[in-house]
């Protein structure tokens, strides 16, 4: 399949950049208060002005974990529906801006509510933590926001296959598609963990809440949630690296496979989150277990068909044995290193979700720091190395610029400093975690027990981890500033890569979206209707709100 990419359309270009804008200034600012926490927790800095270490906490999730991460990847996401499948529509268009506006409240609600010191329930938002109500208003703002943005994306898809009956749709306008639906699905429990419990109980319309209801429609949620931010990395993956380095897709049918894997697998595994909760019956939380294994599937896939790409794309360059091909590939050009360094970051990163996916060893990290050196590999290093790389040409194609050498440098320096800083960091937050510390909690020596005091060179190391990290948000932030307002003006094209000549036929059957909604239900149905019946069925008396700050 041969995808053009014509001449950028000036107001898809801003629409996207109103998102990629907000995306960063929330990195800047979220990356500041991580600064301040591992320093916080390093027992060398006291936060001045009675800032409550919780606060900056509950600002860092939020700013980056659902900030950062959801502009980004709506900015990128129409960028990719514009250029694939064509211009929007004014319909579209303007849904896209009034999506934009919809989140700018709520997030502007959300944070203004978290640096007053009203909201300090960190990202997860936990009952029965109480925030002021216009916290939880402004998250229905945030995501009533995206699922217009997302709807915009869907409609312009649809345009597209009504035009071109019988084929298959650009792969890259697929997988936005694919991730937009697998959105709207699981945001569903967050929106009504919000709407039906948490809004009306802090506006005191009612007494108390469920907590073991909220919690289970919070993962729910936010366990999806963390592969809405996957697969973007993978979209760029799968079909902008192989462009970069001047190769092929390997297979554009087991590029769309894996992503209707994801589709499927992404939602009905929650339980993972809540494997050491009671009140969820032991053989419930064994099928999502199981459930959670298939869904690593897709990303051993990913690994096996990334090889495949490079190798093939070596060999064509005449590299020779096992591994001669490494030596072919682009090392100095930063949209190619840079997400490179996420992928390898994403071994050790999937082998400690596998870890915390299986039961026994689960109770051993649950609640530990080990969980947070996990996120961070995965979603503040594969997944952010990933978005990096792709800022490096696509901001440059929306604003009409160029990424010159002098930046492309500066890139693969902050992408050394981010490695460096992140593996200090999460290698011994990874390494505190096994010696029991807990997560989410500022610096304590606990009475100078002995345990504890064998965590705090731990912690130190993590500040000194985080301050290299810190060094790589300023750096990112003045190669962004200067993509988007200083660099020589150019032409930078939208890079989409084709599929290799020998590859088989796309199967249409992975365009059936009818097929793959009725299993994605019905495996909803299957994981969750017992134990959430009995959730409601033999809830304890529900829990008063709490505000422990
Ligand atoms: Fe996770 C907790 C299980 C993936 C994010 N995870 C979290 C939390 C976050 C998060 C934010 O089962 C904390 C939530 C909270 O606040 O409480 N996670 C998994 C599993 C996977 C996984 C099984 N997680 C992710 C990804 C995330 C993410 C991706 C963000 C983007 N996670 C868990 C569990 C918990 C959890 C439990 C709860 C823990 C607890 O008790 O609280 C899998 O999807 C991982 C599969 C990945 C692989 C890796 C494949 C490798 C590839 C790279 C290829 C490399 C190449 C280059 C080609 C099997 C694709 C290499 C070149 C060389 C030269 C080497
Ligand atoms: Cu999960």
């Amino acid at each position: 399949m041969i995808t053009t990419i014509s001449k950028v359309d000036k107001r898809d270009a801003r629409l996207s950049m109103a998102y990629i804008y907000v995306a960063f200034a929330a990195l800047a600012i979220g990356g500041l208060m991580g600064l301040l926490q591992t320093l916080v927790r390093s027992g060398r800095l006291e936060l001045p002005g009675g800032i409550n270490y919780y606060e900056i906490l509950t600002a860092h999730g939020v700013l980056l974990g659902l900030g950062l991460t959801t502009y980004f990847i709506l900015g990128f996401q129409f960028a990719a529906i514009s250029r694939t499948v064509g211009t929007l529509s004014t319909k579209a268009r303007l849904s896209g801006w009034v999506g934009f506006l919809l989140m700018i409240i709520g997030t502007l609600f959300a944070t203004t509510m978290i640096l007053t010191n009203k909201a300090t329930v960190l990202y997860t938002f936990y009952a029965p933590l109480q925030a002021h109500f216009l916290f939880y208003l402004g998250l229905t703002l945030l995501i009533v926001g995206s699922w217009v943005a997302c709807g915009a994306m869907i409609a312009t898809y649809i345009r597209w296959r009504k035009q071109n009956p019988g084929k298959p749709s650009p792969l890259l306008s697929f997988m936005v598609v694919t991730n937009s639906l697998m959105w709207i699905v699981c945001t569903l429990g967050v929106a009504g963990e919000v709407l039906f419990q948490l809004l009306p109980w802090s506006l005191g319309w009612v007494d108390t809440v469920n907590v073991l209801v909220s919690r289970t429609l919070f993962w729910y949620f936010g366990h999806p949630l963390v592969y809405f931010w996957l697969l973007p990395a993978y979209m760029a993956w799968y079909v902008i690296i192989p462009k970069i380095i001047g190769g092929r897709i390997f297979s554009d049918s087991l590029a769309r496979l894996v992503f209707i894997l994801f589709l499927l697998f992404s939602i009905p595994v929650g339980f993972h989150h809540q494997l050491t909760e009671p009140g969820i019956n032991a053989n419930w939380k064994f099928v999502q277990v199981i459930l959670t294994f298939m869904v690593i599937i897709p990303s051993l896939m990913t690994a096996f068909s990334m090889f495949a790409t490079f190798e093939m794309f070596g060999r064509l360059k005449g590299a020779k044995g096992l591994f001669g091909w490494l030596k072919k590939l682009p090392w100095k050009d930063a949209r190619f290193l840079v997400p490179f360094i996420g992928m390898v970051a994403f071994v050790p990163a999937g082998a400690g979700g596998i870890i915390n996916a299986s039961n026994q060893m689960n109770q051993v990290v649950h609640n530990t720091i080990w969980v947070t050196g996990h996120f961070h590999l995965t979603v503040a290093t594969t997944v952010v190395l990933t978005f990096f790389g792709i800022s490096y040409w696509l901001i440059p194609h929306l604003t009409g610029r160029v990424f010159t050498k002098a930046m492309n440098r500066l890139a693969i320096f902050q992408a050394i400093c981010w490695t460096i800083g992140m593996a200090i960091m999460s290698t011994s937050m990874h390494l505190e975690g096994l010696l029991g510390a807990p997560r989410r909690t500022a610096y304590t020596t606990y009475g100078d027990a002995a345990q504890a005091l064998d965590w705090i060179p731990y912690q130190v190391a993590q500040a000194v981890g985080g301050s290299v990290l810190f060094l790589g948000i300023v750096l990112i932030i003045v190669i962004i500033l200067n993509l988007a307002f200083f660099a020589p003006k150019g032409n930078q094209e939208f890079p989409v890569g084709e599929v290799a000549e020998n590859a088989e036929k796309t199967p249409m059957v992975l365009e059936n979206w009818k097929i793959w909604l009725t299993i994605l239900v019905a495996l909803i149905l299957i994981a969750y209707t017992v134990p959430f019946a009995d959730m409601i069925q033999n809830a304890p008396p529900g829990s008063k709100g709490f505000k422990l700050w």
